[in-house]
């Protein structure tokens, strides 16, 4: 038997203002505390420690997402939505629904959009240019998002703004029923008809994501039935996600001129750039797994059916893994790094992601010799999500 560790315990609220506000130093407190600490708020185990995290996510079977990947229990309460075939679920059932999506988001499936990209990112950069002073979130980390992924799906171009507060309400709910939820799902009703929409055949073009996902179904990889609800997966968390992604890039990058130097000397380093931006802002930083069986974590017993979060903006600047982990570098070694996660439910999108962030950073690289942080910085807070509400910049 395996000795077993008083279970350490800890009355910080990781969905509040505070902790959003300045997350770094409460992850340093929950890392240090143990491999597994007690929240008392909420009654839920947390994970913060990279190899913690990182055995969690690679074993399913302990640690299962078919309860829900946010707080909610879905074998005690009813699903805030009709739960995600891949997000929501274990294998062998995940199975279906990813190799689906293995396919459609394959580097293969992508190598045609990637000309379109840099149009696309070049135009951007020269139109922003032109205006001198831009907010970097607004008309740069959610314009050129909003522009290439609703194309790639093959969505009309009316209403594609709905995917933001979409993704914000999803996203939230993930956490427990704070003002930043119940704010956000406000409007629930008229979004979600939305996308319901949006994910039927009929809406969508002959070619594209959302097709490729329905010709799937054709040929029995999954049912008709099954198919919109896979296209909604894509449609949930494709946009916040690489949002975010990019306004972190773009805020290292305005923060820490030396390093914008360096990828102006050499562009090739966009992609680099934007993986570090990643690690080191994690725009999804939590989900969380259920337990199916009593087990353990570095010593510390947990009980079946127990809510565990893994944070992994907090694994993500271990210094167990990382050296100097709370600087952005974009030379430096972050393979390993869980902002995409890590095992079955790794990013399925992640080579989208990347191309966005890659066209962007190049474009403003080749375009750009200095960009300035020109007004107030705000946050924006969600329960899941790390990201600006604005970012007013100055492009030179
Ligand atoms: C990774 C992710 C985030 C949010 C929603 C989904 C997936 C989904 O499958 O609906």
């Amino acid at each position: 038997m395996s000795a077993t560790l008083d279970a350490p315990s800890s009355d910080i609220d990781p969905f509040s203002e505070a902790f959003f506000a300045d997350p770094h130093r409460f992850h340093a407190t929950l890392r240090d505390a143990g491999p597994a600490v007690r929240l008392s708020v909420y009654n839920i185990w947390a994970v913060a420690g990279y190899a913690e995290v990182h055995a969690m996510l690679h074993d399913w079977e302990i640690f299962s997402s078919a309860r829900g990947v946010g707080i909610q229990d879905f074998a005690r309460e009813k699903p805030f939505r009709l739960p995600s075939l891949v997000l929501e679920t274990d294998p062998p059932k995940h199975d279906r629904a990813r190799n689906v999506l293995n396919k459609v988001l394959s580097p293969g499936n992508m190598r045609g959009l990637k000309a379109r990209f840099a149009a696309e990112a070049d135009a951007l950069v020269a139109r922003l240019l032109a205006a001198g002073t831009c907010d970097a979130v607004t008309d740069i980390a959610e314009e050129y998002p909003l522009t290439v992924f609703p194309d790639a799906v093959g969505m009309p171009k009316e209403n594609r703004r709905f995917l933001l507060p979409y993704g914000n309400m999803v996203f939230n709910s993930f956490g427990p029923q704070n003002s930043f939820f119940t704010d956000a799902v406000r409007d629930a009703g008229v979004v979600f008809d939305w996308v319901q929409r949006q994910s039927q055949r009929d809406a969508l073009a002959p070619t594209g994501f959302g097709a490729d996902i329905h010709a799937a179904a054709d040929r029995g990889e999954i049912t008709h039935e099954e198919a919109p609800m896979v296209v909604r997966s894509i449609l949930t968390a494709g946009v916040d996600t690489t949002v975010s992604g990019l306004g972190a890039a773009i805020y290292c990058l305005a923060r820490y001129p030396d390093q914008f130097a360096k990828l102006r000397a050499d562009p090739t380093l966009a992609r680099a750039a934007f993986e570090e931006a990643v690690r080191y802002e994690t725009p999804v930083q939590t989900f969380f797994r259920t337990t199916t069986r009593d087990t353990e974590i570095g010593g510390v017993p947990i009980a079946e059916g127990e809510k565990v979060l893994m944070f992994l903006g907090a694994a993500n600047r271990d210094p167990r893994r990382f050296d100097n982990p709370d600087a952005y570098d974009i030379t430096r070694k972050n393979a390993g790094h869980v902002g995409f996660g890590s095992g079955v439910h790794e990013c399925v999108g992640q080579v989208f992601a990347r191309m966005e962030g890659e066209a962007m950073l190049t474009a403003l690289a080749r375009g750009v010799t200095a960009m300035e942080i020109c007004g107030p910085v705000k946050r924006r807070y969600n329960n899941t999500l790390r990201g600006l509400a604005s970012l007013p910049i100055r492009l030179h």
